[in-house]
């Protein structure tokens, strides 16, 4: 067979011959023709462009409705419409829940991907309703709180989200999102040449910085820790603060919970301008300058300066019935004020995404068992800053992952499971093997040797220090192959041979940021506030009653006041915070897994072009490395060969029998009748399935649709003919 042009194929699983350099060649080609999509069988490769290559406007929308894959070209937003049929039972996909899996490193395009299938998912159900306006808003909005530029990425996601969206009967009825780990360090430091999330940014475009007690962005220290504050554009600011409040307004924010969240967006800021000094006398500590930042700080919070104050030098114990006053030193002053700054954003992101889902729950709580979902994972990336001369911290070791459990995923559906129903069924099949990256999962979660486990064993040892947490690693994981030791035996280093590469991790302040402790005092602190929103996020307790948030939102007028929600809703649960960030992240992509496991799949792997961020530039050897360690190979050569849908054969019957014979019951016989008689080639039959290709489904969906017209067009005969 004579190859097509290069940068013709849409589906590389139809190339009858693939080897790295043909992969690359055709991957290439089609970038350099701003074609940034391509398929393997059902699966979505995305080459980010790095600009606007102008496929997502309202004739591609509607392009993209209800189609068979191979009718237009590849594009994220038949991504949409494969889900989105699925659910209402049609196309070629196992109807029920569905899951979007987006992956890539970091600045693939990840993010950007999430929004457009959304927007496609919305225009495919357009019911014109308020909740839909709502629903696209919520990527922005989370954005500014959560996102922020990296050496990576520009608009660099800090948090992990999965995002379900629930139908009922093929209409949007409301969503939820789950957050996974906000890299809260960020707050109050950055990587050499990296900002703070992209609201501290927002403060000072207008005259609300003065309202807020606000100088110039460059004089807090928590803005220019990373070395340099670069200045951004004025006016580009000034519109995404725009669209940010405008963001708020739609999806139901108040404005005095708008004032709140700013007021304490900025109360972070002055927090971190809050000075030490020690007294030589009796060694006790001070803060610097009580009229200064901590009262502009204690303002904003709505409590008490002097308590504040107290709060960041000194700890007091009760011994024996008698109260025991201990100055902090320094660095355990410096400590609390961090700890303090990072709970108050954090706790402020845990509360934004709680109430956007109260006000995203779904209309009729009662038909929740009715509900179909379509959930899209957007997680962090693989990471490496230690390439750009930053460091890796406790954070990317969690980011890093969530890639890999979401790699693991990904080699289970696609090898590990459609190889294991090959063998159950009697199917004739050559084994194709994949890099499994079990051993690294266990590396980090295995009990109780691993190193999650170790960092909480470590974690609850009074004494434990990063550097006796590392050497219990080097100790442990010595015969390791994906573990290394630095070669300096004095600093808390080790790297990791992840799938996607070897990462070097610099253990300081492991311990501390695993038990994400508040300072002693802070939390009763924070709850006599007389600031609503900072008790309610200091509380602990978590509402989640939907009734009245939904009556406001259903409410037909347009005036925002009146369909805005009178809900309470809170911080995270206060029982999560008795177990470490490490488990916690542990559990949550437990629960994730599960999810998902419920789900039928849909993956997108998004690519990054170049370490650049720039258009029209593809460096081969960076894209072929990330083709490789994603095992695309090794998945073209099984969409090729193998059998992706695998309907059983009553399941089978029950769809096609129509074609042939409907009074066929599910036998294999029957299924192979059906098959005979549409003419196709290359399925097979197992003991209890039928295996087909993706382009069977394809050819008997047409039949169906065929058929289907061919009657519409007889009943009008009929008609016709009886009038
Ligand atoms: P990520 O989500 O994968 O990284 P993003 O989705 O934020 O990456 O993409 C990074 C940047 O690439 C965006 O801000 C856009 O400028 C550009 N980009 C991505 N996709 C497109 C597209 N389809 N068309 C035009 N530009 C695009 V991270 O969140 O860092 O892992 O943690
Ligand atoms: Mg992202």
């Amino acid at each position: 067979m004579d190859r097509p042009p290069v940068g013709q194929v849409q589906d590389l699983a139809s190339l009858a011959k693939l080897d790295e350099t043909i992969l690359l060649e055709e991957i290439k080609e089609r970038y350099t023709q701003d074609k940034i999509y391509t398929y393997v069988g059902d699966i979505l490769i995305a080459v980010n462009p790095f600009k606007d290559v102008g496929i997502y406007g309202k004739e591609y929308s509607a392009r993209y409705k209800q189609i068979k894959q191979s009718a237009h070209p590849p594009h994220i937003f038949a991504v949409a419409d494969a889900a989105y049929q699925a659910l209402l039972g049609r196309g070629g996909r196992q109807p029920g829940n569905q899951c979007i899996l987006i992956s890539g490193e970091s600045g693939a395009g990840k993010t950007e991907s999430t929004k457009l299938i959304i927007k496609q998912l919305v225009e495919l159900c357009r019911g014109n309703t308020q909740l839909e306006q709502q629903i696209l808003q919520v990527n922005p909005l989370l954005e500014a709180f959560g996102n922020a530029r990296t050496n990576l990425n520009d608009n660099s996601s800090r948090f992990g989200k999965y995002i379900q969206l629930k139908f009922n009967q093929g209409h949007l009825r409301g969503a939820k999102i789950s957050e996974y780990l906000l890299e809260k360090s960020r707050v109050v430091r950055q990587n050499p040449g990296e900002e703070s999330f992209h609201i501290f940014y927002y403060l000072f475009v207008d005259e609300q910085s003065s309202q807020l007690g606000l100088g110039e962005a460059s004089s807090y220290r928590y803005l220019t820790n990373g070395g340099q504050h670069v200045a951004r554009q004025l006016d580009l600011l000034t519109q995404q603060k725009a669209d940010l409040i405008n963001a708020m307004d739609l999806v139901g924010f108040t404005d005095q919970e708008q004032a709140n969240v700013f007021a304490m967006v900025a109360s972070v800021l002055h927090l971190g301008n809050i000075n030490f000094q020690v007294n030589d006398d009796d060694d006790s500590i001070h803060v610097t300058d009580s009229n200064g930042p901590v009262r502009v700080a204690a303002k904003l919070l709505g409590i008490d300066s002097s308590e504040v104050e107290a709060c960041l030098t000194c700890m007091v114990t009760v011994t024996r019935g008698e109260y025991v006053k201990r100055n902090y030193n320094r660095q355990q002053a410096e400590d609390a004020r961090e700890a303090m700054a990072k709970a108050v954003y954090g706790r402020l992101f845990g509360w934004i995404v709680n109430k956007i889902n109260c006000l995203l729950v779904p209309y009729d709580l009662k038909l929740n068992k009715g509900f179909t979902e379509i959930g899209i994972l957007d997680i962090f990336g693989f990471e490496d800053f230690a390439k750009e001369g930053g460091k890796n911290s406790f954070e990317q070791a969690c980011i890093n992952l969530a890639n890999e459990q979401l790699q693991f995923f990904f080699n289970e559906h696609i090898f590990h499971m459609e190889q294991e129903e090959y063998k159950k069924e009697g199917i004739d099949w050559t084994e194709i093997n994949f890099v499994d990256n079990k051993p690294l999962l266990d590396l980090f979660l295995a009990k109780p040797i691993g190193i999650l486990s170790l960092l909480d064993e470590e974690s609850l040892f009074p004494k434990g220090t990063d550097q006796s947490y590392v050497d219990k690693l080097t100790k442990s994981f010595s015969g390791n192959t994906y573990f290394t030791k630095s070669p300096q035996t004095t600093k808390p280093v080790f790297s990791i041979n992840h799938y996607a590469g070897k990462v070097t991790y610099t253990a300081e302040a492991w311990l501390a940021k695993n038990r994400d402790t508040l300072p002693p005092g802070v939390p009763e602190l924070f709850q006599s506030s007389s600031n609503e929103l900072v008790k309610t996020i200091f509380r602990g307790q978590m509402t989640r009653t939907g009734s009245l948030a939904l009556q406001g939102r259903r409410s037909t007028s347009h005036k925002s006041k009146q369909r805005r929600s009178r809900l309470t809703s809170s911080g995270p649960d206060a029982a999560k915070r008795k177990i470490t960030v490490g488990a916690q992240f542990k559990n949550s992509l437990g629960i994730l897994m599960e999810r998902m496991m419920a789900s039928t799949p849909i993956f997108v792997r998004c690519l990054k072009p170049n370490y650049m961020k720039q258009p029209g530039h593809l460096d081969t050897q960076f894209v072929l490395a990330q083709l490789l360690y994603t095992g695309m190979l090794e998945t073209i050569e099984i969409r090729r060969k193998g059998f992706a849908v695998r309907p059983s054969f009553v399941h089978f019957v029950e769809k096609y029998k129509i074609l042939k014979d409907l009074k066929l019951k599910g036998s294999s016989e029957d299924c192979v009748s059906i098959l005979q008689s549409a003419r196709l080639e290359g399925w097979r039959i197992g003991k209890t399935k039928v295996f087909l290709k993706y382009s069977h489904v394809e050819q008997l969906t047409e039949l169906l649709d065929r058929m289907a017209k061919c009657a519409i067009h007889m009943q009008r005969i009929v008609r016709g003919f009886l009038a």
